[in-house]
C-alpha cells in the first residue's frame, strides 16, 4: 500500500463534513438506564433503549439515524480498552455503542463497554474542554491565564528548551505522564540528549519489584505484557480461588472482563473467597465470600495461612525443591545464613523468632484466627487453588511484602504453572495479550540518560535532587542526581493536583517557581494539576485522532481497534504529535523527528511491524484491511494464558531471571539491599529476604486517639481516575461518599447522607457519608481521583490525596497513594 493510499484511508477530513462546533452547544444526556457494568444482558443495550434515554437530538423511542459506523475506543482503563461503535450523522458523533457481535457464551468473544466508554460522546464535547493554547499570568497554582497563540506558546516552549538544555544539560528534563505510554515529546527529548527517566508506576511499582525479585519477571516491562499473571479465565479450570484486595467490579468492569469470568466461575460451582476491608463489586455481594482485614495487613494474614498448610504438612515439597530457592534449610543459597528460610520467618525459627500463627495475625488483620485456619484448609482441600491479587494491597508502604506474602501462598502449595493457577499476582486480566500495551503513539528512540528515579520521587527531585542517591533513593543508572528537575513536561497525566499522595505538600514545592523553572501541561480539559503549569497546550481526545490499540476488555478476549476519528479537532486542539513537529523544528530538528512521517504513517509502521506478528494465532489483519473492518476480533478462542507454565514444564530449558533461575522465596539481591541501603523511615522500612510483614506506616499499628481510622481508596466505577467526572449523569449514578461502618457511624453520630469532615494533619476533605457494613469498622474509604476544590483550606472535592501520606516502601520507593493514612472523621 503507497503513502498516498493511506493518507487517502486515514485522513481526518475524508471521514467527518461538515461543522462539528454545534455539538458542543447540543451535546445532550447519554443513556444511564443499561447497568453500569458493561455486561448488562444484550437486550439492555439494544438500540431502543438508548433511544428512550435520548441521544443528541433523538426523540424518546425513536431509533436514532445509523450514520457512519466508526470504530473507536476508550483506551481508559489502564491497560484494557473497550472497542466502541460511533453514530456519525453529518460530522456529529450522534450516538455510542458497542460490540453487539458475538453471544453470550461463556469464552465466546463480544466486548461491552461500560457506560464510562458509552458516555465518551458528553466527553469530548464537554464545555470543560481545554480549547486554546494559554499562558500562566498568575503566580503559579492561582490559576490565572490567559490566552495565546499556538505560535507564541511553542516560542516560549522553545525558548525555555533551549535555556535548559544550555544551563542545566538533559537530566534536567522530566516528562510526567499516567503509567508507562509513549508520548512524542519524549522523542524530541531523546533526540536532544534524552531525560531524566522514571522506573515504577503508580498503578504497579511495589509488585512489579516483587514480581522481579520473586520470580524473576523484569519489572520495567511489568505494565505491559510480560506474561505475568495467568488469565482470570483460567479460573474456570480450578477448584477454588482466593482474591486478594481485587477491585474488578470497579476497575475491570468491561463485559469479556474479569468479573463475568469470576461470575461464570461461580455459576460452575467454583466457590471464591476475597479478602478486601470492603465487600466491593468483584465479588458477588454474598458475604460468605467476604474475609475483611485491615489494610496494609495482607502479609500478616498471608504468613498466618502459610503457617497451618506447613504445619498441617500440605506445602508442596516436592514442587519447592525443584522449582524454588530458600522455602527451607534444603534449598538456601551458601551466602544464607543459617535459620533464614522462608519457613523459619513462618515458624519463629527465625528473624523475629515469632511463629506466624493464626492466634499472631488474628488481632494485626482484624480476622478471627478460625478464619485464617478455614482460608488456609480453602487452599490445601481443593487440589487447585486460583490465588491472585489485584494492586490495592501493594500500593502501600509495605506494598511489596503484601504483594510477596501473598505470591507465596500459591508458590508453596505449588499452585503455578498449571492449569486453573495463577502465581498469586495480578493477572492478565488487567495486561494486553499481546502487542505490549496501548503503544498508540511513536517510537521514542533511545533515552541517552541512563539516570532513572522512581515515580514518585518526583517532586523530591524538584525540592532537593542533590540529596537523591542511589542507595537512599533507588535511583538507577547513576549513583545520585547532578541536577533537579527544570523542565516538566506534565502530559495526560494528574501527579500535581490529583494522583500523588500528599497533595498539598506537592504545591508548596511546585508554587516555588525556583525549583522547577518551567512546566508545560497538555491535556483535555482544565485538570487540577494545570494551575501550575506555565503553557497550557489543548490536547485532541483519543476519538478524535487515529487510535490504534490493542484491546483486550479485560479478559482473555483479543482485538484490535484500527480508530479513526469521529470529529473534526475541536476549538484549536492540535494533534500532540504535529505540535512537537512544530516545537523540533524550532530546534532544528523537524526531518529528524517525523523522518517525513504522519502520525498515521508511524501507526501503520508500527503495527506492521510490531503488533501484527504478535497476534497469538497469526490471523490479523493488514494495517488497510484493519483500517477498512474498523475493529477486528481474533475469531479463534483464546486459550487462558498461564503464568510461568514455560518454567514449570521445563525448569532447566526455561529459567526464571533470577540469579539462582529459579523462583526465590530467599532472594541474595534482596538481602544485599538490606545491608547496603539507608532508608528513609528508619527501622519502619523493613527489607528481608523471604516474603514477611511488617507494619506500614499509619497502618494498624499507629491508631491512636487523634487519629483512630485507617483510611483507603479504591477506583471509582464511574470514573476513570479523574476521567469522566464532568459527565453529571455518571456522577449522579455513583455518588461520591466516605464509606463508613455503622459501629464509627453511631459513635460520631453519623447518618447517611450527613455532611462529612474527614481530616488529618495533612488536610481535610468535606464529603458524604455512607454508612454501611460493607466496609469493616475501624477503616472509612472512598474512590480516589474526585476533583479537588480547596476552600478555605478545605477540599470540598474531596480528593482522596488531599489525605494521603507520602510514605515511600522500601525498595521501589513508590507512593503508598492507596493507603498508609490514618484520618478521623466528623461530622460537619
Ligand atoms: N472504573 C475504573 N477502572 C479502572 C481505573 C479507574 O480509575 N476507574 N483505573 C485503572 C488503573 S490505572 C489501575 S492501576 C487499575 C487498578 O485496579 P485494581 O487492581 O482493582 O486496584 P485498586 O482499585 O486500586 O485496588 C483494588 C482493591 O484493593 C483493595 N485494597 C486496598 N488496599 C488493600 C489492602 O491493603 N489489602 C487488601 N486485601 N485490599 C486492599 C481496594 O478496596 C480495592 O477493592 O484499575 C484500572 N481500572
Ligand atoms: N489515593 C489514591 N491515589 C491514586 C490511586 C489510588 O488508588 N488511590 N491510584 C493511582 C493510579 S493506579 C494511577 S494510574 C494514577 C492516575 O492518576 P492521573 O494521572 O491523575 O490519572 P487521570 O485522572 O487519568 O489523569 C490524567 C490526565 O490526563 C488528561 N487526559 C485525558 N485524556 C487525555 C488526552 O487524550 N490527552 C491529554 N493530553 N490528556 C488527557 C485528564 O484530563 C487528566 O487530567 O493515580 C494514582 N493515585
Ligand atoms: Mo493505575
Amino acid at each position: 500500500m503507497t503513502r498516498k493510499a493511506t493518507e487517502r484511508a486515514v485522513s481526518r477530513r475524508g471521514f467527518i463534513k461538515g461543522s462539528t462546533l454545534a455539538t458542543l452547544a447540543t451535546a445532550a444526556g447519554a443513556g444511564t438506564a443499561a447497568s453500569l457494568f458493561g455486561c448488562a444482558p444484550q437486550s439492555a443495550q439494544s438500540k431502543g433503549e438508548l433511544a428512550q434515554t435520548g441521544s443528541n437530538g433523538v426523540v424518546a423511542n425513536e431509533i436514532p439515524e445509523e450514520g457512519e459506523i466508526i470504530w473507536q475506543s476508550c483506551c481508559h482503563c489502564g491497560f484494557v480498552a473497550c472497542p466502541l461503535k460511533c453514530h456519525v450523522v453529518d460530522g456529529t458523533l450522534r450516538w455510542i455503542d458497542n460490540d453487539t457481535d458475538g453471544d453470550d457464551e461463556f469464552g465466546g468473544v463480544s466486548f461491552r463497554s461500560c457506560l464510562k466508554a458509552r458516555s465518551v460522546r458528553k466527553w469530548i464535547n464537554s464545555p470543560d474542554r481545554l480549547k486554546y493554547p494559554m499562558k500562566r499570568v498568575g503566580k503559579r497554582g492561582s490559576g490565572e491565564f490567559e490566552r495565546i497563540s499556538w505560535d507564541e506558546a511553542l516560542d516560549i516552549i522553545a525558548e525555555k528548551y533551549r535555556y535548559t538544555l544550555d544551563t542545566y544539560g538533559p537530566e534536567a528534563f522530566f516528562l510526567c505522564a499516567t503509567g508507562t505510554r509513549n508520548y512524542p515529546i519524549q522523542r524530541l527529548f531523546n533526540l536532544t540528549g534524552g531525560h531524566l527517566g522514571t522506573i515504577n508506576s503508580e498503578s504497579n511499582g511495589q509488585i512489579a519489584q516483587t514480581a522481579n525479585y520473586l520470580f524473576g519477571f523484569d519489572s520495567q516491562t511489568f505494565d505491559c505484557a510480560g506474561g505475568l499473571g495467568s488469565n482470570t479465565s483460567a479460573i474456570k479450570d480450578a477448584d477454588c480461588g482466593l482474591f486478594f484486595g481485587c477491585g474488578s467490579g470497579e476497575s475491570r468492569m468491561c463485559g469479556m472482563g474479569e468479573v463475568y469470568e469470576v461470575a461464570k466461575a461461580r455459576e460452575a460451582g467454583i466457590p471464591v473467597a476475597f479478602v478486601d476491608y470492603r465487600l466491593g463489586e468483584g465479588s458477588s455481594g454474598n458475604p460468605d465470600e467476604w474475609f475483611p482485614i485491615y489494610p496494609g495487613t495482607d502479609g500478616a494474614l498471608a504468613s498466618a495461612i502459610a503457617y497451618v498448610i506447613i504445619s498441617e504438612e500440605k506445602h508442596d515439597k516436592a514442587f519447592l525443591d525443584k522449582y524454588v530457592v530458600g522455602f527451607d534449610a534444603d534449598t538456601m543459597p551458601e551466602s544464607a545464613p543459617a535459620n533464614s528460610s522462608y519457613m523459619d520467618y513462618i515458624m519463629g525459627t527465625g528473624y523475629d523468632n515469632i511463629p506466624k500463627t493464626p492466634e499472631w495475625a488474628a488481632p494485626i488483620c482484624g480476622l478471627p484466627s478460625e478464619k485464617i485456619t478455614y482460608l488456609a484448609h480453602f487452599i490445601t482441600e481443593h487440589e487447585t487453588c486460583f490465588i491472585t491479587q489485584g494492586f490495592g494491597p501493594q500500593r502501600r508502604h509495605n506494598g511489596e511484602w503484601n504483594a510477596a506474602a501473598i505470591a507465596a501462598l500459591s508458590i508453596i502449595t505449588g499452585n503455578i504453572g498449571r492449569e486453573g493457577t495463577c502465581p498469586g499476582l495480578n493477572g492478565k486480566g488487567m495486561q494486553m495479550n499481546f502487542d505490549g500495551g496501548m503503544w498508540n503513539s511513536v517510537p521514542i528512540g533511545e533515552n541517552p540518560v541512563t539516570k532513572k528515579i522512581s515515580i514518585s520521587g518526583r517532586f523530591n527531585a524538584i525540592d532537593h535532587p542533590l540529596e537523591m542517591t542511589a542507595l537512599t533513593d533507588g535511583i538507577q543508572g547513576g549513583d545520585k542526581l547532578e541536577v533537579g528537575i527544570k523542565f516538566l513536561a506534565l502530559y495526560e497525566a494528574g501527579c500535581f493536583g490529583n494522583s500523588s499522595s500528599d497533595l498539598n505538600w506537592a504545591a508548596t514545592i511546585l508554587e516555588d517557581e525556583s525549583k522547577c523553572e518551567f512546566i508545560l501541561g497538555c491535556d483535555v480539559i482544565m485538570s487540577t494539576s494545570l494551575p501550575f503549569c506555565d503553557i497550557i497546550l489543548p490536547d485532541l481526545m483519543y476519538q478524535e485522532r487515529m487510535n490504534m490499540v490493542s484491546t483486550v476488555t479485560g479478559g482473555s478476549a483479543l482485538g484490535f481497534v484500527f480508530g479513526r476519528p469521529v470529529q473534526e479537532p475541536q476549538f484549536e486542539c492540535r494533534l500532540s504529535y504535529d505540535w512537537v513537529a512544530d516545537l523540533a523544528e524550532r530546534l532544528g530538528l523537524r526531518d529528524e523527528f517525523t523522518e517525513g512521517k504522519t502520525w498515521e504513517d508511524w501507526m501503520e509502521t508500527r503495527y506492521e511491524e510490531y503488533s501484527r506478528p504478535s497476534a497469538p494465532n497469526g490471523n490479523a489483519p493488514s494495517f488497510q484491511e484493519g483500517l477498512e473492518m474498523g475493529f477486528w476480533r481474533d475469531p479463534v478462542q483464546a486459550v487462558p494464558f498461564i503464568a510461568l507454565k514455560d518454567y514449570v514444564d521445563d525448569p532447566e530449558g526455561r529459567p526464571r531471571t533470577t540469579p539462582s533461575g529459579k523462583i526465590e522465596l530467599y532472594s541474595e539481591r534482596l538481602a544485599t539491599i538490606r545491608d547496603t541501603w539507608t532508608f528513609h523511615n528508619g527501622d519502619r522500612d523493613v527489607v528481608r529476604p523471604v516474603p514477611s510483614y511488617f507494619p506500614e506506616i499509619e497502618g494498624v499499628a499507629d491508631i491512636n486517639d487523634t487519629y483512630p481510622l485507617l483510611f483507603s481508596t479504591w477506583k471509582a466505577k464511574n470514573q476513570f481516575h479523574s476521567r469522566y467526572q464532568v459527565i453529571e449523569e455518571l456522577q449522579q449514578a455513583c455518588r461520591h461518599c466516605l464509606w463508613i461502618n455503622p459501629i464509627d457511624a453511631e459513635s460520631r453520630g453519623i447518618q447517611n447522607g450527613d455532611t462529612l469532615r474527614v481530616f488529618n494533619d495533612r488536610g481535610e476533605v468535606q464529603i458524604m457519608a455512607r454508612v454501611t457494613s460493607r466496609i469493616m469498622p475501624g477503616v472509612v474509604g472512598m474512590p480516589h481521583a474526585h476533583r479537588r476544590e480547596i476552600v478555605d483550606g478545605v477540599d470540598i472535592g474531596a480528593n482522596a490525596n488531599t489525605l494521603s501520606g507520602h510514605h515511600w516502601s522500601p525498595i521501589s520507593k513508590n507512593c503508598p497513594s492507596t493507603g498508609s493514612t490514618l484520618v478521623q472523621v466528623e461530622k460537619a
